[in-house]
């Protein structure tokens, strides 16, 4: 298919409440949305790149840079006929895989859809609904935090993350375990501890989670290893993998047991059925990472989540929990069992709605052929 036209848009969805972390406070989705149209076709993408470099190197305004001067140049007027091809034309860019996944998205919607299969389908799933859990923000204390976890669990969401901090460690998950002892619960440090902070680890490790995700530094695997041979609780890699390789140094020195695949921070859904894959013949599971999406971002986290190494629930959670109203129709709604249906119709399976989309977006370029 010939690229014919790529339209940018950047959005700004405000979250019904501030989401805090070690590393800084979200308060609205700033995401750029990538649509590309083909013979009468829309094909529809998410770029995850926030506003600050906090979680990421990358940000809106780098990816919209990189997206604009170099990606959709190489791309637009090209005529191709699979998804690797448009990665192979990507690859001379090194890096900024938030920027490279969310062309890609669009592209694997666009496929589906000439195909007429849905996005799931293309990628190999293999469930009609996936498990989802709801990842909580730092909260001012203890006991709000006891009672947003109440909250969620009184919805449906089986699963809960709790964010964490030094300081803000040991007592949250005490706080938490005491209140809910049998719910699958797991604690989130986005890098902010040390191999020196090895106590509170070990006291973590008395609360019976899930896993403990990414509690060392964003670049490290090393000291992962170290730490992990110490604790009976799996560690869960998110922001120290980038690609397969990451993922398979970290599986093989022992760093990680667990994997959270985002596909915006591996570049794109190719790579993250590559990291699947891998994963699945080392007996190691996977879940899907989330990063405060829109309802287009959603969709492709649903049907990620399809495929059968996705064996523990992932940060998706309904549209609700994070907006007052999406932009996708049907927007994404929790069953009582705490799973999200998987999109069936062609390619991400949900419309967009254009009306709410215009009111969302604070910046906008087409690129034609
Ligand atoms: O999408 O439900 C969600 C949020 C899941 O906790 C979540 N995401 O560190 O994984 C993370 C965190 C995050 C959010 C990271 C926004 C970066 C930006």
């Amino acid at each position: 298919m010939k690229i014919e036209s790529i339209e940018l848009r950047r959005i700004n969805m405000p979250y019904l409440a501030p989401f805090q972390t070690s590393f800084g406070v979200e308060s609205a989705n700033t995401h750029i949305l990538i649509c590309i149209q083909v013979d009468g076709l829309v094909g529809w993408g998410e770029c995850v790149a926030g506003a600050d470099p906090f979680y990421s190197a990358e940000t809106t305004q780098t990816a919209w840079h990189v997206l604009r001067d170099f990606l959709i140049p190489s791309l637009i007027g090209k005529n191709i006929s699979s998804v690797d091809e448009s990665i192979a034309i990507g690859e001379r860019v090194r890096g900024h895989n938030m920027a490279k996944a969310g062309l890609e998205f669009a592209l694997w919607d666009l496929f589906a859809k000439q195909r007429g299969v849905s996005l799931a389908q293309m990628l190999g799933g293999m469930r009609e609904k996936v498990a989802v859990g709801v990842s909580v923000g730092l909260q001012a204390t203890p006991a709000d935090l006891v009672k947003r976890v109440a909250g969620y669990l009184s919805e449906g969401y089986s699963r809960i993350k709790i964010k964490i901090e030094p300081g803000r460690d040991v007592e949250l998950a005490a706080a938490v375990r005491k209140e809910f002892p049998h719910i699958l619960l797991q604690v989130d440090a986005n890098s902010a501890f040390s191999l020196d902070d090895i106590a509170t680890m070990r006291q973590l490790d008395q609360y019976n989670l899930l896993l403990i995700e990414q509690p060392l530094a964003c670049d490290d695997i090393f000291d992962h290893s170290k730490l992990q041979r110490e604790l009976k609780t799996p560690i869960c890699l998110d922001e120290s993998i980038h690609t397969l390789s990451d993922a398979n140094v970290a599986l093989e020195l022992g760093a990680c047991r667990i994997i959270n695949i985002k596909p915006g921070r591996v570049g794109g859904f190719t790579e993250s059925k590559k990291i699947h894959d891998a994963t699945q013949a080392r007996h190691a599971p996977v879940w899907c990472g989330g990063m405060l999406e829109s309802g287009i971002g959603r969709a492709g986290n649903v049907a990620l989540a399809s495929l059968p190494n996705f064996t523990l629930p992932g940060d998706i959670s309904a549209s609700d929990r994070y907006f007052h109203e999406d932009i996708v129709d049907p927007s994404f709604e929790l069953n009582s069992d705490g799973t999200i249906n998987v999109p069936t119709a062609p390619g991400i399976g949900v419309a967009v709605r254009m009306d709410r989309l215009e009111k969302v977006t604070t910046r906008r370029e087409e690129f034609r052929a």
